[in-house]
């Protein structure tokens, strides 16, 4: 009983963390990491939530991603980065809340507008409990709702009516 009980708990804490984190491919849907993208309206159109990961998808023949500090971002300055990325399909966790700045490292290109500023936010999550039954047969079912759905390109009904099913919960508690 027990066993069956963390098992099922594991397994939804498992698929939460699944959940919880969104990879976001920078530019998707109206672009990609290119010279023709608008990042200030893709950035604006998206939420970036702590725990999930930018993706940066180009050629490594035309352009590269750099990190840079706000200052090096306002003054299109890439000379002393926070990281440099260059493999064409680049992976980045936002795993902080605050700032990042990103720009293209090859001359003219962040001039020509290829640079994204995204604010990381904690994320929002509700959880809604509900139980039934009395005493020791009460089964309880927690219902998390994610707010960070609001990505483009991800259906936002199936994101955000997310439900998770913790009826097991009850059952440590009172067996
Ligand atoms: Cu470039």
């Amino acid at each position: 009983m027990g066993a069956k009980v963390l098992i099922l708990i594991t397994v939804t804490v498992a698929m939460l963390r699944m959940v919880l984190s969104t990879s976001l491919t920078v530019g998707v849907p109206a672009g990609s990491w290119d010279l023709q993208t608008n990042y200030t309206m893709w950035a604006l159109r998206t939420r970036f939530t702590i725990g999930d990961e930018f993706q940066f998808q180009y050629s490594t023949t035309v352009h590269n991603v750099v990190e840079v500090r706000k200052a090096g971002y306002d003054a299109y300055n890439s000379s002393s980065p926070i990281a440099m990325f260059l493999t064409s399909n680049d992976v980045v966790p936002l795993a902080a809340i605050g700032m990042r700045y990103f720009i293209c490292g090859v001359p003219g290109h962040r001039v020509a507008g290829m640079k994204v500023q995204v604010n990381v936010k904690s994320k929002a999550v509700w959880t809604v409990r509900r139980c039934r039954g009395t005493g020791k047969r009460l089964r309880c079912r927690s219902e998390t709702i994610l707010s960070s759905a609001m990505t483009a390109g991800i259906d936002q009904s199936a994101m955000a009516r997310l439900g998770l099913a913790f009826v097991a919960a009850g059952l440590v508690l009172f067996y």
